[in-house]
C-alpha cells in the first residue's frame, strides 16, 4: 500500500456517515426531500404513484381495500398484465432497443442479446407452445432451471396466458423439487438439460427427472437444451417436449395477453421458515409489479437508457424482482449471467461492467466480503467508470465491507442502497433514497417513504434508539404477499400473531428479524429471531435441514444452528446424537453431509458436524439452541442453570474444538 491508500483507509475507517456524490443527486429519479412527508400525509393515495408506472387494461376504483384485513386488496377491480408491461408497451418506443443481455460462462463464448422485440417475440411463441401443452390460466407452472435466457422468457410466457409461475432455484435438490411440484400441484415443469458451472457442464435433467418420479401426480415437461453436444444425452419422454421444437412450431405467433385481475396470482415463492414446510408465498399482479418497478426507479435509480447488472440468481425473489419485473417494467436494459463470479478469474464480475458498461450493480454482502478477500487488483484491472450507484441485499453488510465496495467498484463516486426487504415483501422496504439521504455504513437507512415500520419490544411498544428490538410493518403495502399458498391460518400464524390486535381490528406484520433504530430514525437490521440461517443470503430453516439429518441412517437426534463465517455471513453447525451401535466416525460425518446436500442442497451443507451423546435442553425438553451456537462461534457460553444437563455442554464444547 502506498502512504496516499494508507491515509484513505484510515479516513474511510473513521467515517461514519456519507452524502451522495452531487454528480448523482442531480440526475437522480428522487430528488426531493419532500416525498416522505407527502407520502405519509397523503396514504395510501401515494401509491398511485406507483400502479401509474405500469400500465392498465381497465382503471382500478379504489387503491386499497381493508376490510377484510390482513387479507389487503390493492387496486381494487384494476386489470392488467405483466408481460404486457414489461414487453408489448415498450415496443413503439424502444423496440429495437436491448431488453436482456444475457453472458453465459465463457466456455463457447455464448452471449445473447434480445432486443425488446426479439424477447416480445419469442415469449409470444413459447407461449403459444405452453397453451399447445395445456397450460390454461391459473395453472401453477414450476421452473427448475439455472441462468439462463429461457428462465426470464418462461416467467414472461407464463405472465402473459396467466399461469402464475413457481421458480424452484437449481441449486435446491431433487427432492425440494418435488416437495414444492406437490405442495403446489403443479402440473408443468421448465427444466433444462444442464448447464456449466466453472467450465465444466452439469447434468440438471438427471436431478429433474429424479424430483419427477417423487411427484404425486402426472407432469408435462418442457425441456431446453443448453448443453447441445456437451449434452449427457438423456432421451426425453413422451411426457417431455424440446423448447425449441415447441417453440418454433409456433414461430410468428402472438398471442393476446391475458387481462389480470390486480388481485390475480402472478406467482409462487417456496421460502423457509420455522417449521419443516417451505413456505408458499403468493404475489400478485398489480400490487407486486407497481412495487417492483417504483422501488427500481427510486431506489436502483433505473432508467430506460441504463444496462443494469443485478448477479442474483432468478430462483430467488432478488432475481424475480430486480433481474426481471422491475428492470423490464421500466424500460431498462437488464443483465442476467450464469456461473461464477470466480471463473474463470476473479475478475468475471468487472469483466462484465466494464465490458457492457454497466450503470448500477446490486449484489449480496456475501459476495462483497468474498472480492474484498480476493483483493482489490481484481477490480483494478477494469474501467468501472460507467457505474452510478451500487447496491447490497440479502444480509446486514458490516461497515468495512460496505467501505470496500465504495471505495474499490464505486470509487467514491456512487452512493450504495442497503436494502433490507424479503420473499413475503416483494421489493425493497428499508434503505435510503439514494439521491436524497445520507449514509451509514451498517445501516440500512430509514424505511421508503410510505412504509411504516417500527422497532418494537416484546409488548409491541417502540423502543428507543439505540436499544434492540424487532422489526415491524405496521401499515400494508401494495408489493405484500397476500397468503401463503392455500393456507391463510399458516399466514395468520406465521406473520400476524405476535403484535396485531384483532379485536381492535389492528394488524402488524412481524418480518421475524430483529433490529435497532437510531436518533435519525436509521434502521440496523440485527439478523433474523426464528430458527432461519441466513448463508450467503440464502434463507434456510433449521427444521429443514434438522430433518434431513435425522433421515440418515445411525443418527438418532439433531440440531443445526447458524455460526458466523467469515464469507457466507453464516455457516450450519450440526450436533449429532447417534443410534445405538453406530460409530461417530468420517464415514457416518460424510453420509451426513451427503443427506443434506441431497434433501436440500449444496448450500444447506453443514460445516462441522460434532457428535455428542446429548443436545442440552431445557427442564421443558427444548434445545438450546442458544448455547449450540456460542460454541460454533468460540463464544464465551451464556447462562446454563435452566438447563437439565448442564455439563453436557463443555463436553460438546471439547469435542467441536477437536473435530
Ligand atoms: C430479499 C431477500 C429475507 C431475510 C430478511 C433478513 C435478511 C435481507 C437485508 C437483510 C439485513 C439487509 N436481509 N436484506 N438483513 N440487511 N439489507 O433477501 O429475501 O431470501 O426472503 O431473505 O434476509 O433477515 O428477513 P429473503
Amino acid at each position: 500500500m502506498t502512504d496516499g491508500d494508507v491515509e484513505l483507509e484510515a479516513r474511510l475507517a473513521e467515517q461514519e456517515a456519507f452524502d451522495p456524490p452531487e454528480s448523482f443527486t442531480t440526475q437522480a429519479n428522487a430528488a426531493d426531500p419532500a416525498i416522505y412527508e407527502e407520502f405519509e400525509e397523503n396514504w395510501p393515495e401515494c401509491w398511485e404513484q406507483a400502479a401509474d408506472l405500469i400500465e392498465w387494461f381497465e382503471d382500478y376504483d379504489e387503491v386499497l381495500d381493508e376490510s377484510d384485513a390482513p387479507f389487503y386488496e390493492w387496486f381494487v377491480n384494476g386489470k392488467t398484465n405483466a408481460s404486457y408491461n414489461c414487453l408489448d408497451r415498450h415496443l413503439n418506443e424502444r423496440g429495437d432497443k436491448v431488453a436482456l443481455e444475457w453472458i453465459g460462462e465463457p466456455v463457447d463464448e455464448d452471449n445473447r442479446s434480445f432486443t425488446y422485440e426479439e424477447l416480445y417475440q419469442e415469449v409470444n411463441e413459447f407461449a403459444a407452445g405452453l397453451r399447445e401443452i395445456g397450460v390454461e390460466e391459473d395453472d401453477v407452472v414450476t421452473m427448475y432451471m439455472p441462468m439462463v435466457p429461457e428462465l426470464t422468457i418462461a416467467l414472461l410466457a407464463c405472465a402473459r396466458i396467466g399461469a402464475p409461475h413457481s421458480v424452484v432455484f437449481a441449486g435446491f435438490s431433487a427432492d425440494a423439487l418435488a416437495t414444492r411440484m406437490n405442495a403446489a400441484s403443479s402440473e408443468h415443469l421448465i427444466t433444462c438439460d444442464g448447464y456449466y458451472r466453472r467450465g465444466d457442464p452439469l447434468d440438471h435433467l438427471k436431478k429433474a427427472n429424479e424430483g419427477l418420479d417423487g411427484v404425486d401426480h402426472s407432469v408435462e415437461t418442457v425441456v431446453v437444451d443448453r448443453l447441445g453436444d456437451d449434452g449427457f444425452g438423456h432421451d426425453l419422454t413422451d411426457a417431455q417436449t424440446g423448447y425449441a421444437e415447441l417453440r418454433t412450431a409456433h414461430e410468428g405467433e402472438t398471442v393476446e395477453p391475458v387481462h389480470r385481475d390486480a388481485e390475480d396470482m402472478l406467482f409462487l415463492m417456496y421460502t423457509s421458515g420455522t417449521t419443516g414446510q417451505p413456505k408458499g408465498v403468493k404475489h400478485t399482479t398489480g400490487g407486486y409489479l407497481s412495487w417492483a418497478a417504483w422501488t427500481s426507479q427510486n431506489v436502483l435509480d433505473l432508467k430506460p437508457e441504463d444496462t443494469y447488472f443485478c448477479s442474483a440468481d432468478i430462483g430467488w425473489i432478488t432475481g424475480h424482482s430486480y433481474i426481471v419485473y422491475g428492470p423490464l417494467a421500466l424500460g431498462t436494459t437488464t443483465m442476467m449471467y450464469e456461473g461464477t463470479p470466480d471463473y474463470p478469474d476473479k475478475d468475471r464480475l468487472w469483466d462484465i461492467v466494464e465490458s457492457y458498461e454497466a450503470t448500477q450493480l446490486y449484489t449480496a454482502p456475501t459476495a462483497i466480503r468474498a472480492f474484498m478477500k480476493w483483493g482489490k487488483e481484481h477490480p483494478e484491472k477494469h474501467d468501472l467508470s460507467s457505474l452510478r450507484l451500487l447496491g447490497t441485499v440479502g444480509e446486514p453488510i458490516n461497515p468495512r465491507a460496505w467501505k470496500w465496495y465504495y471505495k474499490h467498484i464505486g470509487n467514491e463516486e456512487c452512493p450504495i442502497v442497503d436494502t433490507w426487504w424479503q420473499t413475503e415483501t416483494g421489493g425493497m422496504m428499508i434503505t435510503t433514497l439514494p439521491g436524497i439521504k445520507t449514509m451509514k455504513p451498517g445501516s440500512a437507512g430509514p424505511p421508503l417513504p410510505g412504509v411504516d415500520v417500527r422497532i418494537v419490544n416484546a409488548a409491541g411498544e417502540e423502543v428507543e434508539a439505540g436499544q434492540a428490538g424487532y422489526l415491524t410493518v405496521q401499515k400494508p403495502w401494495p408489493g405484500m404477499l397476500r397468503t401463503l399458498y392455500q393456507n391463510d391460518e399458516r399466514f395468520i400464524s406465521e406473520y400476524w400473531q405476535e403484535y396485531s390486535d384483532p379485536e381492535e381490528d389492528k394488524w402488524v406484520y412481524f418480518p421475524e428479524d430483529g433490529a435497532k433504530i437510531d436518533t435519525d430514525g436509521y434502521i440496523t437490521v440485527l439478523g433474523r429471531v426464528d430458527d432461519v440461517i441466513n448463508v450467503s443470503g440464502h434463507r434456510l430453516g433449521t427444521m429443514e435441514i434438522e430433518s434431513a439429518i435425522v433421515g440418515v441412517e445411525g443418527v438418532a437426534e439433531a440440531a443445526v444452528v447458524g455460526g458466523n463465517h467469515e464469507i457466507k455471513g453464516e455457516a450450519v453447525y450440526a450436533y449429532v446424537i447417534t443410534e445405538d451401535g453406530y460409530e461417530e466416525n468420517e464415514e457416518l460425518r460424510s453420509r451426513i453431509v451427503a443427506g443434506v446436500n441431497e434433501a436440500i442442497g449444496p448450500i444447506a451443507k453443514p460445516e462441522s458436524v460434532v457428535f455428542t451423546p446429548e443436545l442440552p435442553k431445557t427442564r421443558s425438553g427444548k434445545i438450546m439452541r442458544r448455547l449450540l451456537e456460542n460454541i460454533a462461534n468460540k463464544e464465551e457460553i451464556g447462562n446454563t442453570s435452566t438447563l437439565r444437563n448442564p455439563e453436557i455442554v463443555t463436553e460438546i464444547q471439547q469435542k467441536a474444538q477437536n473435530n
